[in-house]
């Protein structure tokens, strides 16, 4: 049987991934990167040094309150012009950082655990939330095969993800993530509505007073 028809509260008994079911294709990995997390932690401060981190604008003028950079092949960045993926960082006019080797398999195991085979990123936004700072509901829709699923990972500071519709005004449901879990969304569920609830103060012992957020995509 291929893997999109096993059921995938199923799956999490021959693999022990304890997951989550969102949707149809929607699947939320707990602890997927726990293992992997002082990597990527100690990864952020080598891309940032390269591609520091900065609040872009919306094209609508605002501010966000998450402060973005990215590593890849490709970035995405927002400005008054719109969304889009770019090979060249804007604030230093040069390429971002690569994307560790390690990165791009533990984006592409997760998306195989969700049951999609073959993700090959060449893109990952890196987020860091200070106390406060949300993402409001949004689309993943810059990407230019809709195909290909979102891998996205938490570590840090505990988040409420917001888990929507395909509608904006659709039923939200509020997802707690913690350090190592995993979402992967895709294939009916790929224009799903999403966002992330306002940022609690705390003190997480790997990240301290931040929570970061390394979304990982298939852009070109
Ligand atoms: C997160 N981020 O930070 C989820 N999407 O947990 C996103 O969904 C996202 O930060 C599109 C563009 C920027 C983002
Ligand atoms: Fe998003």
């Amino acid at each position: 049987m291929p893997p999109e028809f096993i059921p995938l509260a199923l799956a999490q008994d021959q693999d022990g991934v304890r997951r989550v079911v969102l949707g149809a294709r929607a699947v939320l990995l707990r602890g997927f990167a726990r293992e992997c997390a002082p990597e990527l932690v100690a990864a952020i401060d080598a891309i940032a040094v390269v591609s520091p981190f900065r609040h872009m604008v919306t094209p609508g003028g605002w501010e966000m309150s998450v402060a973005l950079t990215n590593c890849g092949q490709v970035g995405w960045v927002t400005d008054r012009t719109g969304y889009r993926y770019d090979a060249i960082d804007p604030a230093t006019g040069r390429s971002w950082p690569a994307m560790p080797y390690a990165f791009a398999d533990l984006a592409a195991e997760a998306a195989e655990a969700a049951g999609f085979s073959g993700f090959r990123p060449d893109a990952c936004l890196v987020n860091r939330y200070t106390p406060g700072a949300r993402l409001s509901l949004h689309q993943d829709r810059n990407e230019r095969d809709l195909g290909q699923p979102i891998v996205s990972v938490s570590l840090g500071l505990p988040a409420i993800f917001l888990w929507g519709a395909k509608r904006r005004a659709g039923k939200v449901r509020r997802i707690p993530l913690i350090h190592g879990d995993v979402m992967v969304w895709g294939g009916p569920d790929r224009l799903t509505f999403h966002g992330v609830h306002f940022l609690a103060e705390g003190e997480h012992p790997s990240t301290g007073g931040y929570r970061f957020n390394f979304t990982f995509r298939r852009a070109l």
